[in-house]
Order: structure tokens, then sequence, then C-alpha cells
């Protein structure tokens, strides 16, 4: 009896050749580059680590889902690719949020692939299911900081939710995107040629020739014109084209945090760092500049002394032009006389084109007004360099770091001192060696994210410059580094406490209370160096000031990871420029 088959059965020719759709997606991600993912195992995601296994793709299986983030995010950062992180659901999404809303709110590219629950056990409130407002639910978590989140409900959309997030996470301004798969669709058959789109081949917005001119135009003409430039610049790769544009037209140029680097540290235009951690220099040349071009930046409130006129930016009545990859960021916090969508290198080259050879307003005694500034505030600290102060100062463990530190070598910070004290006086001359947490400036990034790095860059040195606090949120990286064979070196600036918000208290309440480590009313101290020995890496603990450039050139040289645990003194971080958090406290009696 021949009745019409239905027509779902029909659509499928029986002879299409079909595999399991983990094995189809791993090739797919080989093809499109991907050389390691970072994450964390679950019954959602077997089937995908079987597969992956068998591929060539490096899998670094870490102990905490935010370490995987975290060491995503500076692979991206150091690799320029996207970062790969696979996570368990439920419980294993929730750990991965802080760094992959880190990555976020740095502008990171960064795929997150995510097992979820059975597609057929619908409503049914499967173990781990997060549904107290709807079933399946997971993937909302991560709305507010993804660009996009794709749920795939039927197998046939994988193809499609992949291409889409490698895209969408490295167009325009980059970012996370999250692929939520129900573990069954892993195991579910595919046509062997379902995964056939690419990625497309981007071509970024470019500056019209015409603006070029413009702009160009007005930084010539202009009396005491800064270049801005932001994390933008470096992520572009832009700094040759930004020092050909600040050199033509003779203009200083200060930076965000995430701009360090953007010029050679010993440029004579470099003002340095801008806002609340920045140079005295950089805010009074920002403030008193009659034209800033800003480059690759957002203007944040840390960079911008919480946009008080007083102190970093006075606009109006200076003029401020603005490129940036994203729209949403012109004009929002200051009034804008040109705003352009471009990318920051296509942009700084049509700058420099227009400007090569062109004539410009005298500058004066610029260079060494800038020379002048920069060595008064280092006046502050230079000496401190060879302080053999035991607990150390901070300075003289940064100088020791750049002594040992190859000028490619990458400097991971976390936040605290180490970020802060980098920003404003590390020289970092190598653009991108420098890679800190921004936006969301999360406790707990350096000590994962140099496993990243690292990755991405095996030859070169990568020291992550961390507090005791960073340190302690997740030390299980050291055991990740073992078994991944990655030979990083954290170097624990330890003060027994959270330092950073532990001074900030005493200043305005007159002591810590809930800041510092402590156990029956002493100070607590844990000894990293020997958590780093039970895992069979390096444990050194330096007792003394002019043990740690050995200690560190030792740490470079070896092929296993080091943690070196320096104790510190909590000395605060110059603060040259203003955070209006300062006038919000009240003491009451
Ligand atoms: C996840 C997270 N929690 C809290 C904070 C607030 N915070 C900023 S700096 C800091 C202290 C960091 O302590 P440590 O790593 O020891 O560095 P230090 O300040 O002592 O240099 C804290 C808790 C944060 N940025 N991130």
């Amino acid at each position: 009896m021949s009745t019409a088959a239905p027509s779902t059965v029909a659509r499928k020719p029986a002879t299409t050749a079909t595999r399991i759709a983990s094995y189809l997606l791993t090739e797919y991600l080989e093809r499109i580059g991907v050389e390691v993912i970072f994450g964390l195992c679950g019954h959602t995601v077997i089937a995908l680590l079987d597969a992956l296994g068998k591929s060539r793709i490096r899998f670094v299986s870490t102990r905490h889902e935010q370490v995987a983030a975290h060491a995503a995010d500076g692979y991206a950062r150091a690799s320029g690719r996207p970062g790969v992180v696979l996570s368990h659901l439920g419980p294993g999404l929730t750990n991965a949020c802080t760094g992959v809303a880190n990555a976020a709110l740095d502008s990171i590219p960064m795929v997150v692939i995510a097992g979820d629950v059975p597609s057929y056990y619908s409503g049914r409130h499967p173990h781990q299911e997060v549904n107290l407002h709807q079933d399946a639910d997971q993937f909302q978590i991560y709305r507010p900081f993804c660009k996009r989140v794709y749920r795939v409900n039927r197998v046939e959309d994988l193809p499609r939710a992949i291409e889409r997030a490698f895209h969408l996470s490295q167009a325009g301004r980059p970012g996370p995107v999250l692929v939520d798969v129900p573990m069954d669709l892993f195991s579910a058959d595919l046509p062997v040629d379902a995964f056939q789109q690419l990625p497309a081949a981007m071509a970024p917005p470019a500056l019209d020739a015409s603006i070029a001119e413009r702009i160009v135009d007005a930084l010539a003409s202009a009396e005491r014109p800064v270049l801005y430039a932001g994390g933008g610049v470096i992520s572009a790769r832009a700094t040759a084209e930004l020092a050909a544009l600040a050199e033509a037209l003779e203009v200083p140029v200060a930076h965000t945090l995430m701009g360090k680097g953007c010029l050679r540290a010993d440029h004579p235009l470099l003002l340095g760092q801008s806002g609340f951690w920045g140079t005295p220099i950089s805010n009074d040349k920002c403030r008193t500049a009659d034209l800033i071009v800003a480059i690759g930046t957002r203007l944040a409130e840390a960079n911008s002394s919480s946009w008080d006129p007083r102190f970093t930016f006075s606009i109006p009545p200076t003029r401020l032009m603005h490129i940036d990859a994203d729209e949403a960021e012109i004009g929002r916090n200051y009034p804008t006389e040109l705003g352009a969508v471009a990318d920051a290198r296509l942009a700084l080259a049509a700058l420099a084109a227009a400007a090569r050879g062109r004539s410009h307003r005298s500058r004066g005694r610029l260079r060494e007004e800038i020379a002048r500034g920069r060595k008064a505030f280092a006046a502050n600290w230079d000496h401190q360099w060879t302080s053999d102060q035991f607990p150390l100062r901070p300075e003289r463990i940064l100088a020791e770091l750049r002594k040992a530190v190859p000028d490619d070598g990458f400097i991971v910070t976390d936040v605290g001192w180490n970020k802060n004290g980098v920003g404003q006086q590390f020289p970092i001359d190598v653009p991108g060696t420098f890679i800190t947490p921004s936006g969301l400036a999360t406790m707990g990034f350096g000590p994962s994210a140099v496993l990243g790095v690292k990755m991405a860059h095996p030859d070169r040195a990568a020291v992550a410059l961390v507090g005791d606090g960073g340190f302690s949120t997740n030390p299980s990286v050291i055991a990740t580094a073992m078994e991944a064979d990655l030979p990083v070196v954290w170097l624990v600036m330890d003060n027994a406490g959270f330092g950073t918000i532990a001074g900030l208290e005493a200043m305005h309440y007159g002591w810590s209370f809930g800041c510092m480590f402590e156990r029956c009313g002493q100070p607590y101290r844990v000894d990293y160096a020997a958590m780093a020995r039970a895992c069979g890496a390096r444990g050194v603990n330096v007792e003394s000031a002019a043990a740690l450039g050995p200690a560190l050139q030792d740490a470079l040289s070896a092929d296993l990871p080091t943690v070196i645990q320096v104790a510190m003194e909590n000395a605060p971080t110059p603060t040259p420029g203003h955070w209006d958090i300062n006038d919000i406290y009240r003491k009451g009696e």
C-alpha cells in the first residue's frame, strides 16, 4: 500500500550521509582556526569533549569556570582571535559569568558554548536546570553582557548559531556571544555537510578622506591639541599609525588604562595615563587642551576623573572629536563636535596620511614641558625603585619586574596596586604586552588570564602581577597551569589584605574593618609559594628586596609555573585625578 509519506520524511533524502553533531562541530571549529578551548566538564558537554579529544584543538580543563573565561579572555587579547569557552549548564555557566562579563566590558571577542538540559525534558524541571521564571532559562543570565545569546532548539540550527557567534563576537565592537545547546543535540545526527558557512571576511569601516582632512585641519590649526588613545588603538594594532600622526603634527598623546602601550614609554610626545590614577601632566594637558581627538575609547569614569571638569577633561570649552567602533559611545559623556564610526587602524592610517608633510602651529617647548612634567611626577617615587625596605615598596617590585621581563614579555595584572601602579608608572614599549581588566575590573582576572596569554605565545614571558587578595580568589590556577604545561609566573604582592580597599576605608573611616586578612585579631598570612609546591609547581618566598630580581630571572627561565610571593608595604598608589566616590563617604559617631 503506497500512501504519501509525511512531508517531513519526504524532505529528507534517505541517501544523505549523516554524522554526530559534536564531531561535525569540532571539525568546523578546527576549520575556522580554533586552537584551544578553555572549560570545565559536566554531563551536558562530554559528547563534545569526546570529539575535542580526538581533534587538533587543545582543551584546557580548569577547576573553576571563571578561570576558563578569564583564560579565554587572556588568549583573545594576546592572540587577536576569539577566546572559546566550554561550560556545563547551571552552576558551570553561572561560575563563568564574571569572566564573560569582564570580557564583555573590555570588548574582547569570545564564544561561549554551553550544554543545557535535554530538549525533550521541556517543562519537567530536570536536574540543574535554571527554570524559576521560564523553562530552560539559563541563557537569559547572559543577556546583559553578551552581544547575542543563541538558544539552539533544533540540531539543524547549530551550524548557523555557531557561525553567527564567531562572526558577531568579532564584528564591530567585539564581545562575547553565548551558544546554549541542549545536550541531546550534541549527540544528534546532522548531514555531513551541515557546517558549510564560514564567518565572512570583514572589511571594517574606514574613515572617509574628507573627514580625515577635516580632523587633520583642526589638529594642525589648534593651539593645544591632544590625541587621546583608548584600548581600541591597541586591539586594532594601530600604534604605528598613531605615532605617525602624533609626530607629523607634533601632538601630545594621552591614553586610557587600556590604551597604555600606544606609544613607546620614552616617546617624547607621550603624556601618560589620564584620570584618577593618571599622571599630572596628562590630566593638565587634557584639561587645558583646545581640541581633543579621542580614538577607541569610551571616555570612562576612572580615566575622566568622574567627568569633573576641574581634573581631567573640560569639554566644552575643549572641542572633542571622537572616533570609535561603536556609535553608542559617541557623545554620551561629553558634547562632541564630530563623531566618526571607524576602525581605529584604518582611521589613524587615514589621519596619518592626511597629516604627512602638513604644516601645523608651533608647539613651542612642548617636548621639554612633557619631559619636565613626567620627571617631576616620577620624582615622587623613583627613589623607591632601589629601596631595600622589607616588606618591599611596591615601586621596587615594579622596577625588578621591568628589569627581568623582556620588552616583548606580557605583564598581566589584576586589580589593586598592581593595576593602578602599572598603569601609572610601569614602562611598556611593545603594544599589547600590558593586559589588564578595565571595565568590570574583576579581582581574579590576572591569575587566570595569564594562562591564556601564555597559551597564545608560548615563547614569550608571561607574568601575572597580582595582589594576595586577587591571587587567593582562585589558586586552582596553579594546578591548571601544571596540567596544561604553561610555565607562567605569578608575582604575588602580599600585604595580607585587600589593600586598596583597606587603604580607602582607612583614609575615610580611620580603620580597615572587613578588608584585612586576620585570624583571632592577628594578621593572617597564607603561604602561597607552599601551595605552588604542593601542586608540583615552583614556589618562592622572597625574603629580601635583593632576592626578588634573581627569583624572577629563575622563574622566567624555568619550565614549570612559579609562584613568587613577596611581602609588600600597603602603600597607596598616587591619585593625581579625582574619583567622586570620595565625596560620598560620611563617618558617624
Ligand atoms: C570580584 C571583585 N570583588 C571586589 C572588588 C573590589 N576590589 C577592588 S581592589 C580590591 C582589593 C584587591 O586586593 P589585592 O588583590 O590583595 O590587591 P591590593 O589592593 O592589596 O594591591 C577589591 C576587593 C573587585 N574589583 N572585584
